[in-house]
């Protein structure tokens, strides 16, 4: 009897051939991977024991040179640092009804070295920067400077070291030449590239506002909130600005005459423009800062010549500067966030 032909059954067929050929290809496949994953495992165990052998024969300073040697990266091989820091985190809260301890502030910035010296450790910074700070009698305006500063400059990853030129006595305040001082003192040792010049009382609001030297004479104290977030008027100069060693140089530094509060930063930028060179500034934003606010300083009364004197800028300046500079250093001393330079900056009387 015929098996009868059921009308699926060619279909039956066709479905069992594709499952038989399925299983046959799994099973070829199955065997190339256990064949071929077999053959590796034991080249790489024969090559083990190659190696344990050549190693147990050999003595253990061959058995070291055997292995890589430890990577050493001398500081000259350092990667120069990105043109925009990575560590940035842009605005920032600053306030000044907080108390500052600073051994806290040692504590929390461990890569700060005696003397207030940092450079980072991941790269070669593009700058060396002097931190110049003129002054007298602001110990508690100096704390928040550190404890604010010191986290900034390090995420702005530059080389950087802080000098507070402190006025020794009670003869008149004299901002400019404690400027020079530090330059001089700064340079005395190590070899810095920019100067960034600050009050002690200004604290930036923003990190980016980078703390280096730029093409032009860079003034960094834009937009303080004395001035309500402005400039008082556009040729001003004032608390924190930072000239490269080659502009500073050009302009003979700062004067040394400006007894007295008033008319420097003036006379500073009047240097700046006539030797053509022009201001840079960041925007309005990046360049917010705050001042500590405080009553005016014993012996710092404006000074009433300065309107004269900042007429004459062009006729003193080659002759009244770095050049003219006299100063005696009582002493130099190393704190753990900063170095403290006293000075007699000789008023009235030759050094
Ligand atoms: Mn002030």
């Amino acid at each position: 009897m015929r098996e009868p032909v059921l009308p699926g059954a060619s279909l039956q067929r066709a479905c069992r051939l594709l499952v038989l050929f399925c299983a046959l290809h799994l099973s070829v496949t199955l065997l190339y991977y256990m064949f071929g994953g077999e053959t590796d495992y034991l080249t790489e165990l024969r090559h083990f024991q190659y190696r344990q052998r050549a190693n147990a024969t050999l003595g253990p300073a061959e058995h070291n040179a055997t292995q890589e040697p430890p990577v050493v990266t001398p500081a000259a091989a350092l990667q120069d640092c990105p043109d925009s820091s990575p560590l940035l985190v842009g605005p920032l809260r600053i306030e000044f009804s907080i108390t500052v301890d600073l051994e806290e502030v040692r504590r929390i910035n461990p890569n700060v070295m005696d003397g207030g010296r940092y450079k980072p450790k991941d790269c070669k910074a593009l700058q060396k920067v002097a931190l110049i700070i003129p002054f007298r009698k602001r110990d508690e305006h100096l704390k928040y400077w550190l404890h604010y500063l010191h986290p900034i400059l390090q995420r702005q990853q530059l080389d950087y070291g802080v000098y507070v030129i402190n006025q020794d006595g009670d003869s008149t305040f004299n901002r400019a030449k404690l400027l020079n001082i530090g330059y001089k003192e700064a340079l005395k040792e190590y070899d810095y590239n920019c100067f960034v010049f600050s009050d002690v009382d200004l604290i930036p609001m923003d990190d980016r506002n980078i703390y280096k030297c730029y093409s032009q004479p860079r003034h960094l104290s834009v937009s303080m909130d004395k001035f309500g977030f402005g400039l008082p008027y556009n040729q001003y100069f004032g608390g924190v600005a930072a000239l490269s060693k080659q502009q500073f140089e050009k302009i003979n530094g700062f004067p040394n005459n400006f007894w007295g509060w008033g008319g420097e930063d003036d006379d500073i930028y009047n240097r700046i423009v006539s030797r053509g060179m022009s201001i840079s500034r960041p925007d309005g934003i990046t360049g917010k800062c705050r001042m500590i606010r405080h009553d005016r300083d014993a012996k710092n009364d404006p000074n009433p010549k300065r309107f004269d004197l900042i007429a004459h800028t062009r006729q003193t300046m080659n002759s009244d500067g770095i050049n003219s500079l006299t100063y005696s250093v009582r002493s130099v001393e190393k704190f753990p966030l900063y170095t403290r330079v006293n000075v007699d900056v000789c008023q009235d009387k030759p050094c």
